[in-house]
């Protein structure tokens, strides 16, 4: 296939994944809409395009990993392993109701194809982290990408495990910062600021940094992750600038964490959705 169809292929697997998870949060009515669709172009371009997997077979050996340790992002992983045939997409659609294998944050004892288990911010990087050195150890060539929110930047625990990802050169180890400037309580420059940038704090602890300006963009995520492919010895940090609650009618306008829109609202929202689907579908 040319890379200018299975760019193209990328971006229509994108809308996909942002339809679906509105789908998946409206059916309860109410979730984290925002840090859901500004990922949504990322996880197509790894779930569509990157990554070794068997839908068949979630804990094949030898797949790569992904890691959602801004666990709340959970319903935009159910779609996206839906949409690949892990579970029927529509399974998704009872949210952590009661019983359900689906819960608001991702849980690898429930969900096929869920690697780790995330919620707590901060500790997704360090398990993320863990299995890429297991795997090293364990001769095996498969990658381990593992997603962080810029609020959860916040927390300790992502530098102790970025300080261990360089010094055990876990060039297998590929970490998404979702930087869409919000966090739960605002924007992250008043909450904490980042300083000089996350990017430029990844590059101080070892690693290798590649800073996307435009975070949504499904070709230059894909070129960012063969770039860092070819880095040997050291992990590499792709710096997304996304934009929160990207395609969500109600959401993407606030960049709010979580949203409870009105059912008209929801209506609005997927309808909006479906279109922007269509439309890129018919490009
Ligand atoms: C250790 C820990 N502290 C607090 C929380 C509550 N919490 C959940 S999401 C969130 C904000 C995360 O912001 P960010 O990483 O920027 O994610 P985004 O909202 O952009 O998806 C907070 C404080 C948590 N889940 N874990």
């Amino acid at each position: 296939m040319q890379k200018a169809e299975k760019m193209q292929e990328l971006r229509v697997f994108a809308a996909q994944i942002r339809l679906e998870t509105l789908k998946t949060i409206g059916s309860l009515g109410f979730g984290h809409v925002g840090g859901s669709m500004s990922v949504a172009d990322a996880l197509a371009v790894l779930y569509g395009g990157v990554m070794n997997i068997d839908p068949k077979n979630p804990r094949w050996e030898d797949r790569d990993w992904c890691v959602m340790s801004k666990g709340h992002a959970g319903p935009a992983m159910y779609a996206t392993l839906g949409l690949k045939g892990f579970y029927p997409v529509e399974e998704a659609y009872t949210l952590n109701k009661p019983h359900t294998n689906f819960p608001s944050h991702t849980d690898r004892q429930k969900t096929p194809g869920v690697d780790l288990t995330t919620g707590s911010l901060g500790q997704g990087m360090s398990t993320a982290v863990g299995a890429a050195l297991g795997n090293k150890m364990d001769g095996r060539d498969s990658h381990v990408f593992v997603f962080v929110g810029d609020g959860e930047c916040d927390e300790g625990q992502v530098w102790e495990a970025a300080q261990f990802a360089a010094h055990y050169k876990l060039d297998h180890l590929i970490c998404f910062v979702d930087y869409n400037k919000r966090q739960l309580d605002g924007a992250c420059e008043d909450v904490m600021s980042h300083g000089k940038g996350i990017g430029a704090k990844f590059d101080a602890f070892g690693w290798n940094v590649i800073d996307l300006p435009d975070g949504n963009d499904v070709e230059a995520i894909y070129d960012a992750v063969q770039l860092a492919y070819d880095v040997k010895g050291k992990p590499t940090c792709i710096v997304l600038n996304t934009v929160k609650g990207k395609g969500a009618t109600f959401a993407e306008p606030s960049g709010a964490h979580s949203s409870q829109p009105t059912p008209e609202q929801w209506d609005e929202a997927i309808k909006a959705s479906e279109a922007a689907y269509a439309a890129v579908k018919a490009q």
